[in-house]
């Protein structure tokens, strides 16, 4: 740290400095967050200072955080739902592990226990493996990169603590057969962890309606992230349960606080967060996020069909906002979009593919410019 502090002019041109080097979203192609709605930043600002790790300070921010769990647990047909807003996917799917885990009666001390998730979890469950010794076995896909249940079915023993079922893959946006899963669940009485961090602000919003939610009786857990289809600001992630019992087992007693338990991961938390969540949802409302989803998914079609005259075909009907392109030598495809053309997209580990995310910051404009250069990318 320097000795005397700069003048405010320097420290904004050391952050102009800073901005500038970081990718503006509309060359963003590959990324599950966005430009937040404005209602947030605004709500975002006005609690900046407000810690929900302490709320009996800041009872204004707290209801508002119970607000945004009974809009969210009416959103996933449970209108009772019990929760808290986490920092993301990550911290949820920790907290709905943890609590698995915590409710289960080890019938022996020997084995390690073990949660099933499809092949395709996200990176967090490798983390849940470390944090909490716990084994992560991951079940096979079918063809159309959904968990396969039998698949799942084989790998449940007596040292599994629960089932996880993704609604709307990071990979491939793909939703897994949650209610042959949540049947899985009822009938070896485990509970079931749905991740839809991703899906949660999709899925509902969708004309085409799947299963996926507290509709079906098996499932006891939910992730969704306002920080990502949610339109809210960064950290903001929900997680919800049904059954208060799964939220009371993760309580930590805090003895100088202004309430004396805790049931989050994280001590201090962010109210600016839940401030933003509660605006933009109060804001939107189903008519506004059913516009939005709409929106990305006119686009998610586009660029099939623009990708398509080009002969580039995706590895699978995109069923939400993510799409994924057979090209050629994806990582190279990759690299030189970004090298070249400022273009940044991702790519699937199996098969290798373009993963693109048609995020609400895109538009038809920048939809045609991409398409443009990746046509000169596939021509080399
Ligand atoms: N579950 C699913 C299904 C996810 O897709 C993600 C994140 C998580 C959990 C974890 O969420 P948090 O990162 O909020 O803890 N999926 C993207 C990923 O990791 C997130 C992302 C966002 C990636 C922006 C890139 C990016 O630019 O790939």
């Amino acid at each position: 740290m320097n000795e005397t502090g700069l003048s405010e002019e320097e420290i904004i041109s050391l952050l102009g400095d800073a901005k500038s080097k970081d990718f503006s979203y509309d060359r963003v192609l590959s990324s599950m967050c966005t430009t937040p709605h404005a209602v947030a930043v605004k709500a975002h600002m006005q609690f900046i200072e407000s810690n929900m790790g302490d709320f009996g300070l800041f009872k204004g921010t707290h209801a508002m955080e119970k607000e945004v769990i009974r809009m969210t647990g009416n959103m996933l047909h449970c209108p009772g739902a019990e929760g808290y807003l986490t920092t993301g996917g990550t911290e949820s799917n920790i907290q709905a592990v943890r609590s698995m885990r915590n409710l289960h009666e080890r019938k022996n001390s020997g084995p390690r226990l073990n949660v099933v998730v499809p092949a395709s979890a996200h990176f967090s469950f490798d983390k849940i493996s470390d944090v909490l010794d716990i084994e992560v076995r991951k079940a096979s896909l079918d063809r159309d990169f959904k968990a396969s249940a039998e698949a799942m079915a084989s790998l449940i023993d007596e040292n599994t603590v629960g089932l996880v079922a993704i609604a709307g893959s990071t990979e491939f946006g793909q939703v897994d057969p949650v209610e042959e899963i949540s049947g899985l669940a009822l009938k070896h009485g485990l509970p079931l962890h749905i991740d839809a961090a991703f899906g949660g602000f999709v899925l509902p919003f969708l004309e085409e309606k799947h299963a996926f939610d507290f509709s079906l009786q098996g499932v006891t857990s939910i992730a969704v992230d306002p920080h990502k289809m949610g339109l809210s600001t960064i950290p903001a992630g929900i997680l919800l349960f049904r059954d208060f019992r799964h939220l009371d087992c993760l309580k930590a007693h805090a003895p100088y606080l202004t309430v004396d338990s805790q049931y989050t991961l994280t001590g201090t938390r962010s109210g600016a967060a839940v401030a933003a969540t509660f605006a933009v949802m109060k804001f939107l409302g189903k008519e506004g996020y059913t516009a939005t989803v709409s929106r990305c998914m006119e686009m998610t079609r586009y660029l099939i069909r623009e990708a398509s005259v080009l002969g580039v075909e995706p590895v699978i009907d995109p069923v939400m906002n993510v799409v994924t392109l057979k090209v050629p030598d994806p990582a190279f495809i990759r690299s030189t979009l970004s090298r070249e053309y400022n273009w940044h997209v991702s790519i699937t580990r199996e098969p290798k593919a373009l993963r693109l995310v048609i995020m609400p910051h895109m538009s038809r404009g920048m939809i045609d410019m991409f398409v443009s250069d990746l046509a000169k990318v596939v021509e080399t």
